[in-house]
Order: C-alpha cells, then structure tokens, then sequence
C-alpha cells in the first residue's frame, strides 16, 4: 500500500502560485499539523519551496467569514442567510439588466493561483445574464505577450528549462517565483552543468542572478533597447538560422530589414551594458543547440511591454529554437485561460482593445466612473481583491462605491470585499474539490483535481454550489431540459453525452449555461461526491477533439476515461503526451508557418531611437518596482502577516550610496511619494539594487484586525501609466522619491 492510500495523509496541492505543488497534509482537527511535498504529483515529484510548509495560515489564520453579508444603508454590514442572499442578489443582478442591459454587468477573477474550478461556472452566470465583459489578474500582466503569441504561433509557449543548453529569464525572478516547475532545483542544475548557461536580464542582482552565467543588469525600463541590440547583433553578424526561417516561417524579410538598422553601441549605452557583454551574450544565445526563455512581470510591468514580448519572442524564433529537445513549444491545455483569437473587440465606453477577451485592468475604473450610458451598473468579483492588487486602488474603490451592485465572493473580508453590496463566504481551497487551469507543459501536460482535505467551515459554500444557487433563482434551464438530463445522466455518460447533443441541437443556447447543466445533473451522479468536478467531463471531451493522439498515448482510450482518471487521481493526472515534432500542430496557422512581421510593433521598433528610455524628473527621481515576489509574498492570498518568518515589514530595498546618500539606515523608516500616493516603508540597505532603483514587495499591507504590515502597492500606482497597446500597468516601473522620516 502506498503512502497515497494511508489515510492520514491528504493529497492536494499548494495554492500559492501557479505550479500548484503537490502536497500531502496531515491535520490535527482542522488544523494542519504537517505538509511535505507529495512525491507521486503528477507535475511536481515531491518538490515545494519554504511557502507551502506555512499554509495552515491561510486556512486557519486569517479572518474566515462564516455567513452571507449585505451592506445597509448606513454602510455596515449584516448577516443574512443563503436563500436571502440568493434571491436578493438574483433580483438585483435582474433589476439592472433589465435597466441598462446585461452588458453592464461586469465580472471579475474567477481563480486566483489555486482555484479555476469554481470561475468555470463563472461563464454560466455571466451568459444566463446577458455580461459580456469580463477582467482577470492576466489582463495587468499577460494580454500582451497574449496578442504577441496569437500573431506568431497562434497561443502560449513555454520553455523546456529541464533540457535548454541556454536558459534566459527576463524580468523573472524564477528562484522565488517559480513559475518554472520545480525551479530551485533547476536553475541549481543549469548553474553547476558547465555545459548549460544561464542569462538574466533584471535591474536587480536577485537570486536567479546569484545563479546565472550572465547577468545584464539593464537600467530599469530599458529592456526594449537591450533585446534590440542582442536581436540587432545576430542580424549584423549573421548568426540567424536561415534554414529554420525558410521552412517554418513567412515574413522574416521586414523583421530582419528593421533589426539590420539597429545602432548597437547607442542602445548599449541606453541599457547600461558594456557591448561587448551584448555581443558575448547574443553569440551564446544564437550557438546554443537549445534556447528557452522567459519573460515575466519585471518587463509585462513595465515600458514597452508589447515590444518586449515580441522581440523575446524573436529571440527564439531567429535562431530556430521551436518544436525541439530543450527549446520553445508550444501544448495542450485542459482549457485555455484566454481567448488567442486576433478578432478583438473594444470596451464600451473608452474603447479599449480587449486583448484576450479582458477589459485592461487599468481601464476599469474609467469605464465605471463616467456618465456615459454604457457605463458598467454592477459587478461580481470572485476569487480576487482588485480593491488592493490594481492601480491606484483609491480610484479603483471610488468606481466599486458608484455601482449600483458590487457582489464579492471570498473567503474573507477582504479589501475588495468591504466595498461590496454582498459578500458571499466561500468554503476554502482545501475543503473542496478544487483545480487549477494552470497546465502549461510540454510533451507531458499534467492536469490535478484536488479532493477535500477538511469538510466545508459552517456557512461557508463552493463556488459552484454559489452559481448554481443563483441560476437557480434566476431560472435559466427549463424543466424540461433539467429532466431530460438526469434521466440521461442514470442511463450513462452515452446516453448523456447523446441527450446532451440533441438537447444542444434544439437549442444552441445551452451551450453557454452548459456548466450549470453538468453541475445539475451529471454533477450528482459523479463518485466521490465530486459533484463540482461535472464540468471538466465538458473539458475533457475537448481535450480529446482536440488532441486525441496525445490524450491516448497519455493512457486514456476516450473522453470518458481521461474523465474517469481524473475523478479517481488523488496527485493528479497525465492528460496529454506528445512527441517533440507535434508541436507544429499546435500552430493554428493553417499553413503551420509562423508570421514574423507584427506590422504595429515593428513600427514601435523603429521608433525606440525616438522612444524615451528614461521616466524619472527631478520631482521623482527614483523608479519604484512596486510589488516584487520575495521569499514571503504571495499575493493576498494570506491575509495573517505572522505567515512570514522573514521580511515580516516587507522592506523598502534600496542601494547602499542611495541609502547614504539620503540619510536613511537600515532598519529605519522612508517615505515614498508618487504622483498618485504616498508610504511609510522600512528600509533594507542592499547592494541587489542598482543606484536609483527601490523595490517594495507584492501583497503586503493588507487590512487584516485593524492593522496594516507594510506597503499597499497599489496606493502608489497610476492607471495612465501603461502600456499603449495592452494597456498593462507600469508597476516595475512608477517614477517615485524617497525621504528620511521625522
Ligand atoms: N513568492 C511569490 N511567488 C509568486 C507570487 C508571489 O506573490 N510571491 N506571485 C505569482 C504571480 S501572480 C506571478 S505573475 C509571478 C511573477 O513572477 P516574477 O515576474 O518573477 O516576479 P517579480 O518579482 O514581480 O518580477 C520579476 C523581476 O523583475 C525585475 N524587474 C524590475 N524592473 C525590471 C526591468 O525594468 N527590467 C527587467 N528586465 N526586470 C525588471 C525585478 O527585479 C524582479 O526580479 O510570480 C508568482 N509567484
Ligand atoms: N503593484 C502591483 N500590483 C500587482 C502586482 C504587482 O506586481 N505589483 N501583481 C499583479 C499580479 S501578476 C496578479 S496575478 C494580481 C493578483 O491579485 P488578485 O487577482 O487580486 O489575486 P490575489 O491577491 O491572489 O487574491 C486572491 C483572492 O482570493 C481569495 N481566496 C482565496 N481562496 C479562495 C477561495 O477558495 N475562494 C474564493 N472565492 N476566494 C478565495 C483571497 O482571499 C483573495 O482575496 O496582482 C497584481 N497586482
Ligand atoms: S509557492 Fe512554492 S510550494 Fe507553492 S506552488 Fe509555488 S513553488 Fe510550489
Ligand atoms: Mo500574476
């Protein structure tokens, strides 16, 4: 019997960012008494980094809610019950579509870095509604490298940093955030393999850095001049892969005419690398026999962010590093997390391009805070505290304040949540059937439906159990319907796939409430209680029209049988396994050829000799990266500030002749003024930081018990700052001052 089958240990997965790590959870009562690394995870064997030993402050330290709250005129909140909170939220929602139409409900999050499976169901409600925009966390982050993506390969990459001769990370601390599976262990072993090289691109000497062969420590905010120069270097010097251009793409010639004219010297000077460092650099790249990169927020968050995808992206693709051992692939996805479509529509009032399908999330505010008739009415937030992780959180929670309805469904009261109209507990990640759609990888795509660790805190509820309840009362499946299905969902999934098809046939608009219709009828029937799991019997039916050589030489004959596998997995399944040469299939091209030439962006290429590199004034002469991953941060996903045995202030990190400089001492206090705000932060003396950069980290100051540790980013962040083309925030990037205090 193995360890998978002792009772005591609980199989589940960390939540606090996007590898989920499998862990196993031994509790004593509610509490979790022990958590190591699950080594049969599907994904992680094992592996977790410092945070995940100390999730027992997210289930038992913070405030929990435990009962539906409504806000009352006089602006406190009582607890009401479900069936009131339900019927009272179903006729608001209703009274406002039936006022200014259902597009002016808007929806926030559905998933944070460990629970997709509730936003699912998300769809359901928005549709049953008449909602039509929608924002999520990527749209400050991952839109534009998204529009990038959509161009060249039609959908996302991702590295093989395991295999790559040459791994390069730009903007990404993956030591502390992850990202990459497994990382610590993995940039150890690129570190100490003299046959392997590592390149960092990052302002700051991080711990990536610490590993890395190369380190070009950019001036902050320069990032399109240095990755133009390396691109510029291997046009000039011919060390393109003609042969890979020539079979695998079109359009090359207007994309290396462009790098052609590229004045290396001057942008090296723009940078802060020495030339040279940028020619050794891009000779190590263009040699490798594998390149795989990863760009991350410290260039998503900052200037000319599109670009800078797109001449990552160049990087690879010039030299021919796709569809191979070690280099850039594309893969599978049990569903993807945002739209790759080129067809792209505009917000209603301020006209936006909705890259992936998201309102940009610095353009909320001022699509609520008008008098315009398409003005957003009312919003539902899930699962995500835009009220503190957005720009300027001050103007973000004047636009919650003039909505006629704010819904907000967490487990705590949150920042966003103190705004809201109701407040709807949900049960916590760990006592309910959970999942992430977080399933990047290549050939081997791992997929993990999480059990119930704990039974549900009294008065709390999942998601899915919220929607239903609420389409419920907004009764959009007829009786009929709902009949038909059951009765199908006894027969067999056959017979309830066949019923389902007819049903659909009739009457397309089932499709769009399709997840409520699972979680209704097929939901009961499932094993294990595993009701909120019905929808990913949908998802695994796409995943076998999609790729169904790969679903089978993953081990499932069928749809149902990759469902079936992952009912019953506790670490999670292989849902997909390709070879290396089927990455070409994932190209949605119909002429599987990648298009180099992203005409918008070649034009802002050719704009960088005009294109300022330098956004401080004397007013504000430091660049603040405002919210940087560190050893305890983890978004607001743990709202207990003693979860952090380390850098329990979250200190203001700053370089030694800075500190000097301005008087302040480690262990003292600075002021920090933005256009938009100001802070009090300790200060933490490092030579990591360059001259002229600080740093605060992501998620602190939270209002948790009336008090407040460390710095709420986001009071010093600007929403017109930020990306033309994505409208993606500069939050590496707020020109800022730093003072002594008192
Ligand atoms: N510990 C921890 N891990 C996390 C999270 C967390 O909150 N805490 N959050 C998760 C989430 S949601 C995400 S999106 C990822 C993000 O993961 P990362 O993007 O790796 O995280 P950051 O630390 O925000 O930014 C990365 C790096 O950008 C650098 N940087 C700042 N300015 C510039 C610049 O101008 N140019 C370049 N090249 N680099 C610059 C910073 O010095 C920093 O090292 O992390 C995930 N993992
Ligand atoms: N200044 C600055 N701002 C940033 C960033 C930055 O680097 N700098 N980073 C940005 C990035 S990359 C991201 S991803 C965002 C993240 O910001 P958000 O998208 O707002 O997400 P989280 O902080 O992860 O918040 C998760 C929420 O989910 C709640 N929650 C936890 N478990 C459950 C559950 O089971 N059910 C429900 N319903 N709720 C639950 C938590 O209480 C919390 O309120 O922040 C962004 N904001
Ligand atoms: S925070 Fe650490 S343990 Fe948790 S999923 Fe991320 S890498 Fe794994
Ligand atoms: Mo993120």
């Amino acid at each position: 019997m193995g360890e998978g089958n002792d009772p005591e240990w609980h199989s589940t997965a960390c939540i606090l960012c996007e590898n989920n790590c499998g862990i196993r959870i031994q509790l004593d009562d509610r509490r979790f008494a022990k958590i190591r690394g699950d080594k049969e995870h599907a994904a992680s064997e094992g592996y977790t980094c410092n945070k995940a030993l100390r999730l027992d402050h997210y289930q038992n330290g913070g405030t929990r809610l435990t009962a539906p709250l409504r806000r009352e005129p006089d602006g406190s909140f009582t607890e009401i019950s479900w069936d009131t909170a339900i019927s009272e939220i179903a006729a608001r929602l209703r009274s406002v579509r039936d006022s200014y139409g259902g597009e002016s409900i808007f929806f926030y999050g559905g998933g944070g870095q460990g629970n997709h499976l509730g936003g699912a169901y998300s769809g359901a409600l928005m549709r049953a509604l008449g909602g039509r925009y929608r924002s999520t966390a990527l749209a400050q982050e991952k839109t534009g490298e998204g529009w990038v993506d959509a161009h060249l390969t039609g959908g996302h990459t991702t590295g093989d940093f395991e295999h790559a001769e040459v791994s390069v990370f730009i903007g990404k601390n993956p030591y502390q955030s992850h990202g990459v599976p497994r990382a610590r262990t993995v940039l150890k072993q690129i570190s100490t393999d003299p046959a392997r090289t590592m390149i960092v691109l990052d302002p700051v000497r991080t711990e990536t850095a610490d590993l890395a062969d190369i380190h070009l420590q950019v001036r902050p905010g320069t990032d399109a001049w240095c990755l133009t120069a390396l691109l510029g270097i291997i046009v000039a010097e011919d060390l393109v892969d003609h042969e890979f251009l020539a079979d695998h793409t079109h359009d090359s010639a207007p994309v290396l005419a462009t790098l052609a004219t590229v004045d290396v010297p001057g942008y090296a000077a723009i940078c802060g690398v020495e030339e040279e460092l940028l020619r050794r650099t891009a000779r190590v790249i263009a040699g490798a026999a594998s390149l795989s990169t990863y760009e991350d927020l410290g260039v998503q968050q900052g200037p000319n962010s599109t670009l800078v995808s797109y001449l990552n992206k160049l990087l690879w693709l010039l030299t021919g590093n796709f569809a191979k051992p070690g280099a850039m692939q594309p893969h599978s996805w049990m569903t993807p997390l945002a739209s790759y479509s080129l067809k792209i529509r505009e917000s209603p009032v301020t006209g936006a391009p909705l890259l992936g399908g998201m309102v940009p999330c610095n353009v909320i505010a001022e699509e609520i805070l008008t008098d315009h008739p398409k003005r957003f009415r009312a919003m539902v937030v899930e699962s995500s505290n835009p009220a503190h992780s957005l720009a300027d959180s001050g103007t973000f929670q004047k636009a919650l304040e003039a909505l006629d309805t704010v819904v907000v469904i967490d487990v705590a009261l949150t920042e966003t949540a103190r705004l809201a109209d109701y407040v709807l507990p949900a049960a916590s990640q760990f006592e309910k059937w959970e999942a992430t759609f977080f399933n990047l990888e290549f050939p081997r795509n791992t997929f993990h439906l999480r059990a119930p660790v704990l039974d549900p805190l009294p008065g709390t509820l999942p998601e899915p159990e919220i929607y239903a309840r609420l389409l419920r009362e907004l009764r959009v499946a007829s009786p009929v319907t709902l009949t038909a299905l059951k009765v199908a969902a006894k027969l067999g999934r056959r017979a309830y796939a066949l019923t389902f098809a007819a049903l659909a046939a009739r009457d397309k608009k089932i499709f769009g409430i399709a997840p409520f219709l699972l979680y209704e009828t097929l939901g009961p029937t499932l094993p294990f209680g595993a009701r909120s799991a019905a929808v990913l019997w949908a998802l695994a039916q796409r995943v076998s029209r999609e790729y169904p050589a790969a679903m089978r030489r993953a081990g499932h004959r069928s749809a149902d049988a990759l469902f079936d596998a992952i009912l019953a997995a506790r670490s999670g399944v292989v849902f997909t396994a390709d070879e290396y040469e089927d990455a070409w299939n994932y190209l949605t091209h119909a002429d599987r050829r990648i298009p180099l030439a992203i005409p918008e962006l070649l034009a802002v290429l050719a704009d960088l000799p005009q294109t300022p590199a330098v956004h401080t004034s004397s007013e504000f002469p430091f660049v603040l990266a405002a919210g940087e991953r560190r050893s305890f941060s983890a978004n607001t996903i743990i709202r207990d500030p003693s979860w952090r045995t380390r850098d329990p202030g979250g200190a203001l990190r700053m370089n030694p002749s800075d500190a000097q400089r301005l008087g302040l001492t480690p262990g003292g206090s600075a002021r920090i003024v933005t256009a938009t705000g100001t802070a009090e932060a300790l200060v933490e003396v490092s030579d990591r930081m360059q001259s002229g950069h600080v740093s605060l980290p992501n998620g602190y100051g939270l209002d948790e018990n009336s008090t407040r540790v460390g710095v709420a980013a986001n009071e010093l962040t600007d929403l017109t700052w930020r990306d033309p083309i994505a409208g993606t925030p500069w939050h590496k990037h707020v020109p800022a001052r730093v003072e002594p205090v008192g």
